[in-house]
């Protein structure tokens, strides 16, 4: 930039509001999560380009350090060249109803160890015949927390959490919660952008040092996920732990027709993922071929009954990280009836809980998601059984014990090295 930047047209970025000021400084903000401080000499050089013009028409000849200030606005996305406006992206939006009521992200800095909720209700990449219905997921999950706001120790000021009868002791002991809000998708725009900025913004919790806890959606958004993590940690080695009635291995007919029944092969194309449990999948599955060499296991409900406990806890490797995929179609039909896919035989709530912290044990968990919670039963049957209300009603709480599980894994301290 330099001099170049004395002839480009230039114009304020028209995403930017002024958000608050005082005499001798002025805040703009884009997105809830960037604020930008800007001195009032600043600020009036920006109020003279609302329209687009040179700076060479504006100032002159400019000294080198307003030139210096000027690529600084470029380079923040504060001044941009005049054209197009750039496509809107989805944002994350803020919420009155938060998960626990855990506090907001208004864009302040993480403290590293937080696990950061991120819901996205995003159900595009669910086809035909499949019923639509997983971006109601998130509401239906932090609806479900209602009842249990985290209470500060009166004593520590740390979080109480919630006590659990067959563990005898509080999950989410000391937790440092945050609540991002959801990530909407905008209409009509391709999913493919959708994935892209949904993952942006994990990668900014993940190098924040905080944990994301991704609330899906359907499980294609899993993708966004492992691709903020694989860029986070630099292309480091990476473990799955896939809980799901299916495999999520169905064919991709088109080159890049990513969608959530075919997630699984996206992420096994992955180089940087090395190891690969599927717990749950029942039924007649297909195996993602995409592998070779990665190891790969898929352990039905029939299977997990019959191993031996110290089996399924030396399963998974102790020397890499591990993200953790649920789908609540994991679970028995009965538990959780508000899916989209459901498949008979499933697992127990208690199972799942179980399995999760044998297969897990000490290992690091970096981040996690659930999905495929849907805001209402489909189907006659199920309707008829259980009633629209009392079905999703019954899948949010499941889904919300699953939530605290994760958030208890995820909190934990990392393991020394
Ligand atoms: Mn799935």
């Amino acid at each position: 930039m330099g001099r170049s930047t004395l002839t480009r047209r230039l114009q304020v970025n028209p995403d930017l509001r002024r958000v608050a000021g005082s005499a001798t400084h002025a805040f703009l903000r884009s997105d809830p999560r960037r604020l930008f401080e800007l001195t009032a000499d600043t600020f009036e050089l920006l109020s003279q380009l609302r329209e687009p013009q040179t700076i060479a028409e504006l100032l002159g000849e400019p000294d080198d350090a307003t030139l210096a200030i000027i690529d600084e606005l470029v380079e923040l996305g504060i001044l941009q060249a005049e054209g197009p406006r750039s496509a809107p992206k989805p944002a994350l939006r803020p919420l009155g109803q938060r998960l626990c009521g855990a506090p907001a992200w208004l864009g302040e800095p993480l403290r590293a160890g937080a696990v950061v909720i991120v819901g996205a209700p995003f159900d595009d990449l669910t086809p035909a015949p499949h019923p639509r219905g997983a971006a109601s997921g998130p509401a239906l999950v932090r609806r479900a927390s209602a009842p249990f706001p985290l209470e500060p120790s009166l004593r520590t000021g740390a979080v109480i959490g919630l006590y659990d009868i067959d563990l005898g002791r509080n999950l989410m002991a000391g937790v440092d919660l945050v609540d991002a809000g959801d990530l909407p998708p905008l209409a009509g725009a391709p999913a493919s952008d959708y994935l892209q900025a949904l993952s942006a913004e994990l990668r900014a919790i993940l190098d924040a040092g905080a944990r994301p806890l991704l609330l899906g959606g359907d499980h294609s958004v899993s993708a966004a996920a492992i691709d903020a993590l694989v860029h986070a940690q630099g292309g480091g080695p990476l473990g799955i732990l896939h809980v799901d009635a299916h495999t999520d291995a169905a064919p991709i007919r088109w080159p890049g027709e990513l969608h959530h029944g075919n997630v699984l092969r996206a992420i096994a194309r992955r180089p940087e993922v090395v190891d690969i449990t599927c717990v749950g999948a029942r039924g007649f599955q297909d195996i993602p071929e995409e592998l070779e060499g990665t190891p790969y296991r898929a352990l039905s409900p029939n299977i997990l009954r019959a191993a031996d406990p110290s089996a399924l806890a030396g399963l998974l490797r102790e020397d890499i990280p591990y993200y953790v995929t649920v789908d609540i179609d994991a679970l028995d039909p009965t538990v959780a009836p508000a899916t989209g896919v459901l498949e008979p035989d499933g697992l127990g709530l208690g199972e799942l809980r179980h399995l999760l912290r044998t297969m897990i044990g000490a290992r690091e968990v970096l981040a996690a998601d659930l999905c495929e919670v849907h805001g209402e039963v489909h189907g006659q049957v199920h309707g008829q059984v259980h009633g629209q209300g009392a079905g999703a009603e019954l899948t949010g709480k499941a889904a919300f014990q699953v939530i605290v599980e994760l958030i208890d894994l995820l909190a934990r301290p990392t393991p020394a090295a």
